[in-house]
């Protein structure tokens, strides 16, 4: 196969993957939950891949959105840069905050946000970073 025609695969394939994407619509946002499970970083760079991030919960309606997918899922809320000061992907300030009883309790063992349960009320949890579990991207519609 010559670069050309491989070129054109790779185009028509990567095509056929954001057609096949279901994003779903909600406050501004487009949210698409995933289907498989990967660590945090492999989960962020998928989003990235689609024009996306991770999610940011910005409020109890983005919250309860999120929880009917009954999915435990990585945010995009890491203390990966300092210790003990938890940021959004997007550099928003961490202004709602849904941490379960005790959390983040991790330290340097557990640096990335994600949501542990979602039929109660407050439970995110600080993980492993290297644990894999679902994870929702976010794509914010531009102005
Ligand atoms: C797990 C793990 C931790 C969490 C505790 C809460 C045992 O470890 O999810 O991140 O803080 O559960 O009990
Ligand atoms: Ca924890």
């Amino acid at each position: 196969m010559t670069v050309s025609q491989q070129n054109s695969l790779t185009e028509e394939r990567d095509k056929l993957k954001r057609i096949n994407l279901r994003w779903m619509v909600f406050s501004g946002s487009l949210y698409t939950v995933s289907s498989i499970q990967k660590n945090w970083q492999e989960s962020r760079d998928d989003c990235i891949q689609k024009g996306a991030d991770l999610v940011t919960i910005n409020s109890q309606e983005e919250q309860n959105f999120l929880n009917q997918f009954d999915k435990t899922m990585w945010l995009g809320l890491t203390d990966l840069e300092t210790e003990g000061t938890w940021k959004w992907v997007d550099g928003t300030p961490m202004t709602e905050r849904y941490w379960g009883p005790g959390e983040p309790n991790g330290r340097t063992s557990e640096n990335c946000g994600h949501i542990k349960q979602f039929n109660v009320g407050k439970r995110w949890n600080d993980g492993n970073c290297n644990t894999k579990t679902f994870w929702t991207c976010e794509k914010k519609v531009s102005p």
